[in-house]
C-alpha cells in the first residue's frame, strides 16, 4: 500500500515533552490515500492511549509517529542507517494533545491536535490527518468533539482549538455536493465516531465516488476531475518536501518479520 505522509509542522508553543527540539523542524506525520484533500484539514488526530516516537531522519528532521511506522520508515531511506531507528524521545498521544501545527495547502492558518478514539496502531503511522468534508470519520470525530464539552474537557482540549474549525468545500461531488462526508453523515443517520459499521459504507461509498466523479473546486487545479489530477497534487506536495511517499508492507510481512 503506497501512501502519502504528509508533514505537519509543528509551532509554538511546543508541547512539554518537544520542547527540547524547537531549534530544529518537528512534523507530525500523517498517512493519506487522499493528498488532493489536503486543501481542506482542519485538525490532526491522535490516540490518547497510543505510544508515540519522535526519531532523526537522515535530513535532520524530526518526525513523530508510531514506533512500527518508523520502523518501516527506517527500511525506505528515511534514516541514516538502514534498518536503524534514532529514537529522540518516547511519547503517549496525550503528550501531544492540543498540540499547534501549520499543515500544507490548507486554509487555516494554524490547526490542533485532537483526540480520536478509533485511530489503529497497526495502520500507516498513528497520525491521522482530519478532512471532515470528505472523511466520514473525521466529520463524526469532529461533531462529537464540538457536541461534547465534557469530552473536550477531559482531554485538556480549549475551545479555540475546535469550535472555529469547520469542513470547507474542496470537491463537487454529483448527488453529494462539496461537503460529501456532511451529506452522507446526515443520510445514513451517523449518530458518533463509533457508529462502525455506518461509518465503513460511508467511507467506501465517498472513496469512489470521490475519485470517480469528483470535480476541485479549490486550489490549483480547481475545475479538473480529482482521478485525473490526484497524482499531480501528490508530486506538488513531494517536490515542495511539504510530503514524502510511504509504504506500508503487507500483513503478513509484517507478522514474519516481528
Ligand atoms: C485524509 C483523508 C481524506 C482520508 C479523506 C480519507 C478520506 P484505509 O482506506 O482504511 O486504508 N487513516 C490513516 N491511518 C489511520 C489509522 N491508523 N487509523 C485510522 N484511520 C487512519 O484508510 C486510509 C485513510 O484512513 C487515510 O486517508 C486516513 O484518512 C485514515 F477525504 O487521510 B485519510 C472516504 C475517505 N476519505
Amino acid at each position: 500500500q503506497e501512501y502519502v505522509l504528509i508533514k505537519m509542522k509543528v509551532v509554538a508553543p511546543y508541547p512539554e515533552k518537544l520542547n527540547q527540539f524547537s531549534s530544529k523542524s518537528v512534523f507530525l506525520v500523517a498517512a493519506t490515500l487522499r493528498p488532493e484533500t489536503m486543501y481542506g484539514q482542519t485538525n490532526c488526530w491522535i490516540r490518547p492511549d497510543m505510544k508515540y516516537i519522535a526519531f532523526l531522519t537522515k535530513s535532520n528532521e524530526i518526525f513523530v509517529c508510531t514506533a512500527r511506522a518508523a520502523r518501516n520508515m527506517s527500511y525506505q531511506n528515511f534514516t541514516a542507517e538502514e534498518g536503524k531507528v534514532p529514537v529522540l524521545v518516547n511519547l503517549t498521544g496525550e503528550d501531544l494533545l492540543g498540540c499547534c501545527l501549520k499543515a500544507p495547502m490548507t486554509t487555516y492558518e494554524k490547526i490542533y491536535t485532537l483526540p480520536m478514539l478509533t485511530i489503529k496502531d497497526d495502520k500507516g503511522t498513528g497520525v491521522v490527518t482530519s478532512v471532515p468534508s470528505d472523511s466520514p470519520d473525521d466529520y463524526a470525530a469532529l461533531v462529537d468533539l464540538k457536541k461534547k464539552t465534557a469530552f473536550r474537557e477531559k482531554y485538556g482540549i480549549k475551545d479555540e482549538m475546535v469550535l472555529p474549525y469547520d469542513p470547507v468545500p474542496i470537491i463537487d461531488i454529483p448527488d453529494f455536493g462539496t461537503l460529501g462526508a456532511v451529506t452522507i453523515y446526515e443520510r445514513l443517520k451517523i449518530q458518533s465516531q463509533n457508529d462502525k459499521e455506518k461509518l465503513l459504507e460511508a467511507k467506501e461509498i465517498l472513496y469512489l465516488k470521490g475519485f470517480y466523479d469528483g470535480v476541485m473546486v479549490i486550489g490549483e487545479f480547481k475545475g479538473k476531475k480529482v482521478q485525473d489530477i490526484k497524482k499531480s497534487i501528490q508530486k506538488l506536495l513531494v517536490d515542495k518536501n511539504e510530503a514524502v511517499i510511504y509504504h506500508e508492507p503487507e500483513k503478513t510481512v509484517m507478522s514474519r518479520s516481528g
